[in-house]
């Protein structure tokens, strides 16, 4: 059984404790692999191999920095297939889509962070003939990274990539429930030569190894991406700290179809929107309100469409839907595809638990759509994050807007309208951080990235988070 290392100070080692976390495939829902069952102790023997190297990182040139980040970008790409393998194997999510979304992005995360930090520009200020002012950066110290299982590799280097680019040496923690492709990053990491304690990879579960990373007083900044529930707990921990908190939370995304848009590109965005990894993506598009004039030519066919998705092995080329995540994940899903016939709601097609042949015992449901429900129920109030949308009408424009903000979230939404003055006037009211138009999920890392309301504090992207990474001064000097 293959056993999951920590890195900690440029080495791979069990925790402290020796004691082990079962890793389950949820395809098979076998026990494939073990995860160190860290606790506080190793949390604080990475802190003392991060603050050991962070003079010397803080110190090191831009180039440097950048030079390690594209070196570990290269040895991913040349990696490709067994991360890809990897992180299959450990979410459940079909095999193509980690080869040609996941993975690549993670190299793609370290090679926007190397190249950005070469550009990182200042800020000088004259006052009149009395004073010039400029800013003076320096990165921030230790970072605390803590990611979770929908995108694992991605989401991790997304947070460590800015970090280490920044400066800032790194205490990370990728989830419990999808830790391989930390761990075979981890050993990139020592093949391209990364100085040891710059990069800290502490396994284990979140109220151990998470809370201590969160508590821990040498850790001046955490970036993490996770619940809503979670993220008010962290919150709590850290701001008495006055630590820098960046929080990507919770979503329940809007997805607003006028009945003037492109039927057909929409028709085909909207069941990736809905149902890409099984739905399990902050970003996908959960509530789906079409204008009268389209909804039951839309419900036909989307309903159509969704009911031919392959749902099955993950390694299988054909498979549109893999695995859940999880045995607990799936239950809690199928708990809400329940809930939504209680408070009223029709399903029109899926909502089952699946055993496909040979998989009897991994974590399948059927993607669910299901209408007759209205904004204020829970099933559209709460995060569900599995493969349910829920569809309902609309007439005006003010109607779905007022629907659309009717949630405590607001993380993305995505707008279907060949009418521009619309499109601009929807998304500057519907309040999401990140809003696509006639399109979903294209994404240009340079943006800022992040939601309003309980989907989160701050934006990740671009000069964004390397600011986050970084302390800023202003130095006045008289003339
Ligand atoms: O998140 P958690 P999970 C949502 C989605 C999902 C729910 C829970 O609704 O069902 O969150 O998912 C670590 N102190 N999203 O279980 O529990 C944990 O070990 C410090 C949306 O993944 O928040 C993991 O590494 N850390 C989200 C990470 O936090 C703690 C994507 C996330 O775990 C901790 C995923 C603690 N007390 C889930 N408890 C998005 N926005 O993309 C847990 N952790």
């Amino acid at each position: 059984m293959q056993k999951i290392q920590n890195y900690i100070n440029g080495e791979l080692r069990a925790a402290n404790s020796n004691k082990w976390l079962d890793n389950v495939n949820p395809a098979t829902g076998e026990v494939y692999s073990l995860i160190p069952d860290s606790d506080a102790e190793d949390v604080d023997v990475a802190v003392e191999a991060a603050t050991a190297a962070k003079k010397m990182w803080a110190a090191s040139s831009v180039q440097d920095r950048s030079n390690f980040l594209l070196k570990i970008a290269d040895l991913i790409d040349a990696n490709l297939e067994r991360f890809a393998l990897a992180e299959s194997t450990d979410n459940g999510k079909p095999l193509w889509l980690a080869t040609q979304v996941d993975i690549p992005r993670a190299s793609a995360n370290f090679r926007f962070f190397a190249t950005a930090i070469l550009h990182q520009h200042n800020e000088a200020y004259q006052t009149n003939q009395e004073a010039i002012n400029y800013t003076y950066k320096k990165p921030i110290g230790l970072a605390g990274c803590i990611s979770p299982w929908n995108l694992p590799i991605y989401l991790f280097t997304w947070k460590i990539a800015p970090a280490l680019a920044a400066g800032c040496p790194v205490i990370a923690k990728p989830s419990e429930v999808t830790p391989m492709t930390a761990y075979l990053l981890s050993e990139l990491c020592i093949e391209a030569g990364l100085p040891a304690g710059v990069l800290n990879i502490v396994h284990g579960l979140g109220p151990k190894v998470g809370q201590r990373i969160i508590e821990h007083p040498a850790i001046p900044a955490i970036s993490f991406t996770g619940g809503t529930k979670t993220g008010e707990g962290i919150a709590r921990i850290a701001a008495p700290m006055f630590k820098k908190l960046s929080l990507e939370l919770g979503g329940k995304n809007p997805n607003i179809i006028f009945d003037d848009c492109d039927f057909e590109d929409m028709l085909n965005t909207t069941v990736r929107s809905s149902f890409a990894n099984q739905g399990q993506i902050c970003l996908c598009g959960s509530r789906i309100y079409i204008q009268r004039g389209i909804y039951d030519k839309f419900k036909k066919a989307f309903v159509e469409k969704v009911s031919q998705l392959k749902v099955g092995n993950p390694l299988d080329k054909d498979t549109n839907t893999g695995a859940v995540v999880s045995e607990q994940h799936r239950d809690k899903v199928l708990s809400y595809i329940k809930l939504a016939q209680e408070e009223g709601g029709t399903v029109l097609c899926g909502g089952e638990k699946l055993s496909p042949k040979g998989f009897e015992n991994g974590f399948y449901i059927s993607p669910t759509v299901i209408e007759g429900l209205n904004e204020t129920c829970r099933t559209n109030q709460e995060e569900i994050f599995g493969p349910v949308v829920s569809l309902q009408v609309f007439d005006t424009e003010d109607e779905v807007v007022e629907y659309a903000n009717a949630t405590f979230y607001g993380l993305a939404a995505t707008i279907w309208t060949s009418n521009l003055k619309r499109a601009h006037r929807v998304a500057h009211q519907v309040d999401s951080g990140i809003i696509w138009i006639n399109t979903w999920l294209l994404r240009d890392l340079r943006t800022p990235f992040g939601g309003m309301k309980q989907s989160g504090v701050g934006r990740e992207g671009g000069f964004h988070a390397l600011d986050f990474f970084t302390e800023v001064k202003n130095v006045c000097i008289k003339l």
